[in-house]
């Protein structure tokens, strides 16, 4: 392999990422409404997280107290200034802005916080990148308006983004809209309906078409704020974030080779629509074999076409192997509309069954880019993994090290050999948080330990990890270093 490991562009944002309901806790501070992140209880590997109808007593909800980051971010703070951080990715709680979702004023302490933590931020100099809606929505907008399914989701989504992009245009210059936006449509599982767009579904409803509305209305709030935003500061960069897992033919049978790209045609949806601002033909297509009904206006139509991204924010964990053939069906590990999953035989995977494929990113990043032709930025990236305390007191995760330089290593070939725009790099849990999949504290990505446990038992204290001094070199060094 070509070797190209030092060579990051100038001011690469080299970060790290969380996201509000992971880390803050303060559940029921500082005048903050319940959000949907609040009533989801811990599972584990095995075990899914329960989303319960409002808090339940005797039922364990890590997000609650999270790691306490809102009343410890200052100390964390400085552990990220020692690590060289030039960027931090966090999302704003908007149930920290607007309780209800639909309050007629913003609730001016949760306002407050945010610029507390990004003048902390700034004056460390560290680059606030802010993703405004991060797998939650405050409850009120499901109980009272089932999420969003219902369109008045969209202005309401449309006055909290102009709040905030109204408040912090001098201190946030990248934002991000929806996380993970792509993640509801492959599956269609209660977890992703839920994180994504708050929807539960009822008897009767078409779980493909009631999505495809919910994500509708989404990327027309996307757009609207994407306008707004532009409007409040023609400085800021605007990105939407999108889950990339490259679907790979298992065989070269070109029946698979199909189905893959059937399967990536699902993802692509969402990008296309946020970067072409337009409903791609496929999906016309789609919806009218299948009978659906989307609605939307023209004026939506002239909206998603005004709002489109600067940048293409997305995450990178894994990549999927796919199959029609029906030989194979005893190997299936998820059945989708169109082919089987299977476990890709090259790689390997890590506790939680995620395998890894630091090839994949760079195919991912070559993909996507001559797809769009805009600047990339990877704001997750990372493996979770169980870490030990040993005797001498320290944490020798060198299994979280081989697979961040395998990515950056990656990267880096995307990058100087195949000419990709890439502006940054965050990778995820930068500090151990929440697990957004499982509940679970156990399952770590940080550089940072976090001392507490999957039943919430702990100090909270922090600890470097080994690979913390190892990725603060290659912050230091813009790179791997030949
Ligand atoms: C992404 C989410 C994050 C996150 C990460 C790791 O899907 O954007 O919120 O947590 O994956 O997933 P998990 O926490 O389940 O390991």
């Amino acid at each position: 392999m070509t070797k190209t490991r030092n060579t990051f562009p100038k001011d690469f944002l080299w970060g790290g990422a969380v996201a509000a309901h992971q880390i803050e806790g303060a559940y029921n501070v500082g005048g903050k409404g319940l959000s949907t992140a609040d009533v989801m209880t811990a599972g584990d590997r095995t075990t899914p997280r329960q989303i319960t109808k409002g808090i339940e007593s005797g039922k364990y909800y890590p997000n609650h107290e999270a790691i306490d980051f809102y009343h410890r971010f200052k100390d964390d703070i400085k552990l990220f200034k020692e690590l060289g951080l030039k960027a931090f990715r966090t999302s704003i709680n908007w149930s920290r802005i607007f309780p209800n979702g639909d309050d007629a004023e913003p609730n001016e302490e949760g306002l407050a916080f945010y610029d507390e933590l990004f003048d902390e931020l700034l004056a460390n100099g560290i680059e606030p990148v802010v993703t405004l809606s991060h797998f939650e929505i405050p409850y009120n907008l499901y109980t009272n308006y089932v999420g969003f399914k219902n369109k008045a989701l969209i202005g309401f989504f449309e006055r909290y983004a102009e709040t905030v992009m109204q408040r912090y245009k001098d201190k946030v210059t990248y934002w991000m809209t929806f996380n993970e936006i792509n993640n509801q449509m492959d599956t269609f599982d209660e977890l992703h309906l839920w994180t994504n767009s708050a929807i539960i579904f009822e008897d009767g409803d078409n779980k493909e078409e009631v999505t495809i509305q919910a994500s509708m209305n989404e990327l027309i709030a996307s757009a609207r704020a994407v306008k707004i935003g532009k409007k409040i500061n023609p400085a800021f960069q605007i990105g939407c974030m999108m889950a990339y897992v490259p679907v790979y033919p298992y065989s070269c049978n070109p029946h698979d080779l199909m189905a893959a790209s059937k399967m990536m045609e699902r993802r692509f949806f969402y990008s296309d629509i946020h970067v072409r601002g337009e409903v791609p033909s496929y999906a016309l297509k789609m919806w009218e074999q299948k009978g659906f009904t989307i609605d939307y206006t023209e004026d939506d139509l002239a909206v998603l076409k005004e709002g489109t991204v600067d940048y293409i924010g997305f995450s990178y964990y894994m990549s999927n192997a796919v199959t029609t053939l029906s030989d194979k069906r005893g190997q299936a590990v998820r059945d989708h509309p169109e082919a089987m999953t299977l476990a890709n035989p090259h790689l390997q995977a890590n506790d939680w069954g995620w395998q890894i494929d630091p090839q994949g990113l760079r195919y991912t990043m070559n993909l996507v880019y001559q797809r769009y032709n805009k600047p990339l930025f990877i704001v997750e990236n990372g493996m979770g993994a169980y870490d030990k305390i040993e005797e001498d007191g320290k944490i020798y995760d060198d299994y979280r090290v081989s697979y961040l330089e395998e990515h950056i290593e990656a990267m880096a070939q995307a990058v100087n050999v195949d000419g990709v725009d890439l502006m940054g790099y965050t990778p995820w849990g930068v500090i151990d948080i929440v697990s957004f999949g499982s509940g679970e504290m156990e399952k770590r990505y940080g550089f940072i330990y976090v001392d507490k446990d999957n039943q919430g038992n702990g100090t909270l204290q922090r600890r470097k990890k080994e690979s913390f001094n190892w990725y603060k070199q290659v912050i230091e060094q813009n790179g791997l270093g030949n």
